[in-house]
């Protein structure tokens, strides 16, 4: 929150003003009017006299316009990766509640965003079914729709806090950025199946996307006898192109990754197809040596958003902490916040809604005493599931672990008010 007569975008001085009010008055007004920093790179942001920081009830704003945009002074932005190939992150710490806006939802794509023209795209279903069927995208809005509001999270999210690249100077959306909310339409996968004759022996379908990564995976079919959807609408509109266009798989709380974007196959089988996405990479390397396979399901997490670096919080007294909790297993039942580095827990507010597989708005009122302190914050989920702390995921995992990263997150406070990550 900046306080506007202090910050230099939008301070106007006592003579821009008088320019201003003298161009209300006179006709060749507007090309007195000296447009701010701010206003320089944003055609048309100002308002319908092209004045800005003037008494706004003395001049008529401007039209509507068919596109709306954000406030100027208001630029959340995804952080993308200087690694090529395609990773950018969620501003957290800039997201109120529960949903992320669509055009800051995080990106993970390993050969680019395709371009896809939705006339010519098409859903084949085909393997262990009584009727192989090809859908077009019109076929798929055909079939009764359903919404729901989901996380989605790479199963890599959380990397940079495990691993010695640990640094004080992360933030949320450096730190867990990989993980974005959003109301998802589309049509049930059991639907579709149904109408191809699934047969009851097939227990796994292949799921391929038609980008140049022409990404497989291998998803148990009991997902989408559940609630696997194939999306193709994203917070009321249409996907976004990163997100898939014109549709994708959306499993529920599953790792990122299984969510194949850009769909174009599924064929059913008896068996896993063993891709190289699921055997070389999203497997997960254990302590004794052994590996996991097929962890789909993404553990309960949370991650405090506010105060997190790098706020420097502007004395003692009551300050709001917030953040999110998810888990890809049910509903956040409780949410533990300490501000004393893990002595002593006490439970945040859940804010409604509360959503299966779903990102939880939490609150906590924290009276700071001005001291050094460790904020931290624990989620459990409907099956009991405590998030770990992160050594104890060390000691679990062992430190090769590659994904699913859900240790407790720790912000330290100094007596100076200046956050950092602490682990
Ligand atoms: N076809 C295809 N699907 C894909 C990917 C991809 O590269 N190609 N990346 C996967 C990974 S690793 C993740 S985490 C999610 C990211 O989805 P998003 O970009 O919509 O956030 O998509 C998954 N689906
Ligand atoms: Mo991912």
């Amino acid at each position: 929150m900046m306080d506007p007569k202090h910050s230099s975008d939008t301070w106007i001085s006592r003579r821009a003003l008088l320019a201003g009010a003298a161009g209300v008055v006179g006709a060749a007004g507007a090309a007195m009017v000296k447009h701010t920093p701010a206003m320089a790179d944003e055609p048309g942001a100002e308002g319908a006299t092209g004045q800005t920081g003037s008494d706004p009830t003395k001049v008529p704003g401007r039209p509507a316009s068919p596109m709306g945009r954000r406030a100027t002074s208001e630029r959340p932005t995804r952080l993308v990766a200087n690694s090529p190939g395609g990773v950018s992150r969620t501003p957290l710490q800039d997201l109120d509640g529960i949903i992320t806006p669509s055009d800051l939802h995080y990106e993970r794509h390993h050969a680019g965003v395709p371009q896809i023209v939705p006339e010519q795209y098409s859903l084949l279903i085909h393997g262990m079914v009584e009727k192989p069927l090809s859908f077009s995208l019109e076929d798929l809005k055909r079939f009764p729709s359903e919404s729901r509001i989901h996380f989605l999270e790479c199963s890599g999210n959380g990397g940079a806090a495990f691993y010695g690249r640990r640094r004080a100077n992360l933030t949320p959306q450096q730190i867990d950025g990989l993980l974005s909310t959003s109301e998802w339409t589309g049509v049930p996968l059991s639907l579709l199946f149904r109408e191809v004759g699934a047969s009851e022996d097939a227990t796994w379908f292949l799921a391929e996307g038609m980008d140049a990564a022409v990404m497989t995976r291998s998803i148990p079919t009991k997902k989408a006898w559940d609630d696997a959807m194939i999306a193709y609408g994203q917070n009321g509109e249409a996907l976004r192109p990163e997100q898939g266009y014109p549709a994708r798989l959306l499993l529920p709380g599953w790792e990122g990754n299984a969510n194949v974007k850009w769909i174009r196959r599924i064929e059913l089988s008896d068996r896993p197809f063993m891709t190289r996405w699921e055997t070389s990479k999203y497997s997960d390397p254990l302590a004794d040596g052994t590996a996991r396979i097929f962890s789909f399901e993404m553990d309960a997490k949370s991650l405090i958003t506010y105060p997190a670096y790098p706020t420097v919080l502007n004395g003692g007294g009551w300050h709001e902490i917030t953040g999110v909790a998810w888990s890809g297993r049910g509903k956040i039942v409780r949410v533990d916040v300490s501000t004393d580095g893990g002595r002593q827990w006490e439970p945040a507010q859940l804010q409604e809604p509360v959503l299966p597989k779903c990102t939880t708005r939490f609150r906590f009122l924290w009276n700071w005493d001005g001291g050094p302190a460790t904020l931290m914050s624990r989620a459990v989920d409907e099956t009991g599931y405590v998030q770990p702390s992160t050594q104890q995921l060390r000691d679990a995992r062992g430190v090769g672990t590659r994904y699913h990263y859900n240790g407790i997150r720790v912000w330290s406070v100094s007596a100076e008010g200046a956050v950092a990550f602490a682990d």
